[in-house]
């Protein structure tokens, strides 16, 4: 038994033999940072250069992706585990037009786990819907991710739209981006305050927000 057995069973789309092969990891006391990269995130980008040599389609992607999902949830109340107070609020989601979320699930929990609490809006969520989440829930941070390449004018969309409601409707919440297309250089061109490369990133440029 080992963390490859996990990445080998997301390749052969084996959701419940990854989810026992998770826990078994959990059991014997295996790191779970090694158990989430290495088993779980790693056969992803495997799974996406097959696609991108087209050995490989959309489908199995998506099995791929329900394979990872099963491990996830397991991993769950580890990567959560949080007695403290809330530091402050995190609204969450993935932007309009892209439907992937499994790297939005992994900054949600690891940011849950880091004491924030996270309103996840899911995926396909549009500008007016994360300002009003925000509104509603008297959030300090908005997080942004996004996939496909196309999701990059939706992402400087959200981000001035955000930008005018801080001013125009006395809001005041700081909007950190994410996900592989993006880029510092991106983020910072469209105006958003941060941008993290991964889910440990993401929690700590949502700290200094707060300790400055
Ligand atoms: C699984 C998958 C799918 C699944 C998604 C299921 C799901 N529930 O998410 C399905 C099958 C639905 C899918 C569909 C499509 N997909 Co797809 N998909 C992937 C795949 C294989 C894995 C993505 C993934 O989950 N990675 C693992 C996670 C953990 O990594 P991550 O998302 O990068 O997140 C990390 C960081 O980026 C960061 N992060 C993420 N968000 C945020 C946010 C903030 C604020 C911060 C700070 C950090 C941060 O932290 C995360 C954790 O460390 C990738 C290939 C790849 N290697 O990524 C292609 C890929 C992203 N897909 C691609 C494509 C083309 C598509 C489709 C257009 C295919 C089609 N023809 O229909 C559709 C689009 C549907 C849509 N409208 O969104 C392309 C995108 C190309 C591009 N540059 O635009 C890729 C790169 C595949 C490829 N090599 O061509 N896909």
């Amino acid at each position: 038994m080992a963390v490859r057995d996990i990445f080998d069973a997301v390749l052969d789309y084996e959701e419940d033999d990854v989810a026992e092969l998770v826990q078994a990891e959990i059991d014997a006391g295996t790191d779970v940072h090694s158990i989430l990269q290495d088993g779980l995130v790693a056969p992803l980008d495997d799974i996406g250069e097959r696609f991108s040599a087209g050995t490989l389609f959309v489908p199995e992607m998506l099995m791929a992706a329900e394979a990872v999902q099963a491990g996830l949830d397991i991993l769950r109340p580890l990567l959560t585990e949080t007695g403290v107070k809330p530091i402050g609020t995190v609204v969450l989601g993935t932007v309009k037009g892209d439907l992937h979320d499994i790297g939005k699930n992994l900054v949600g929990l690891l940011l849950e786990g880091a004491g924030f609490r996270v309103i996840d809006l899911g995926t396909d969520v549009g500008a007016e819907q994360f300002i009003a989440s925000a509104q509603e829930n008297d959030a300090d941070i908005i997080a942004l991710s996004g996939l496909l390449t196309t999701s990059m004018p939706e992402m400087a969309n959200a981000v001035a739209t955000l930008q005018d409601a801080n001013k125009t409707r006395n809001l005041n919440v700081k909007v950190m981006v994410g996900g592989p297309p993006v880029h510092h250089e991106f983020a910072m061109k469209i105006g958003a305050d941060a941008y993290g490369m991964d889910a440990p990133a993401a929690v700590e440029r949502a700290r200094s927000f707060f300790t400055g």
